[in-house]
């Protein structure tokens, strides 16, 4: 059985969409440090719902990189989200005229064993000390970065592009009521629809053809 670790309701809902019954999604809070990649947030992730879960394990790290703002906020997207709210990111967007963004998703894979070659990259770890900033974003202690298991983890990405607008829509979650695609917001799609084009949907697609592969 596969999980899906997260604590968002509307991440589970676009990935039950996607897997349907291969994934079961389980609602813990892994610690997540900061740092500057999704890829180092989301692999770490990973290590951390794998021993915690202790079988094969999905997280996702997103983010909404905003072109003219250097990718701001990227992956602080939901402590930016938190703080500030989606409605002044996206006004402090318009006003400066940079309405220009991608979303973007990775999916990290663990399930304790080594991969085959293939085109996604794999984490096997190294990249701490590099990217990886000393304080934690949540629970997560320096130690407990320093002693972190090395078991690799399968990383999948998925971008789309879109432009800033005001907020429309009721539906999907986070940002999507200011964050536009070919005319609709992401809030005024299904979550089939959104699947269909979004950054998440792109990184499920991967990871799903490669999971039939590893599983067969
Ligand atoms: P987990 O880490 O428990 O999975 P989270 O909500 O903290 O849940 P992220 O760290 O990946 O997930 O989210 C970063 C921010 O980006 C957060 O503010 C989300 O609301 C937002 N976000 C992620 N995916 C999104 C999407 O598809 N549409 C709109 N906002 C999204």
């Amino acid at each position: 059985m596969l999980r899906y670790v997260t604590t968002n309701e509307g991440k589970v809902r676009e990935a039950e969409e996607y897997l349907g019954d291969e994934v079961k999604a389980i609602d813990y809070d892994y610690p997540e440090i900061q740092a500057d990649s999704l890829e180092a947030v989301a692999a770490y992730g990973a290590r951390k719902a794998y021993d915690y879960a202790g079988g094969p394990v999905i997280v996702d790290d997103a983010g909404l990189y905003i072109e003219g703002f250097n990718g701001f906020p990227g992956p602080y997207s939901a402590y930016v989200e938190d703080t500030l709210g989606i409605e002044r990111v996206g006004r402090l967007a318009r006003r400066e005229e940079e309405i220009r963004a991608q979303f973007r998703c990775v999916i990290a894979y663990c399930d304790g064993d080594p991969f085959e070659a293939s085109p996604d990259p794999v984490d096997t770890g190294e990249r701490r000390g590099q990217d990886i900033a000393a304080e934690n974003r949540s629970t997560a202690t320096t130690d407990e970065t320093v002693e972190e298991s090395d078991v690799p983890v399968k990383l999948f990405m998925g971008a789309v592009p879109g432009t800033i607008v005001e907020p429309r829509g009721e539906g999907g979650f986070g940002y999507d009521p200011i964050f536009e695609h070919d005319g609709t917001t992401f809030a005024e799609m299904s979550a089939e629809e959104k699947n269909a084009i979004s950054h998440r949907g792109r990184a499920l697609a991967k990871f799903a053809e490669w999971y039939q592969g590893r599983t067969d």
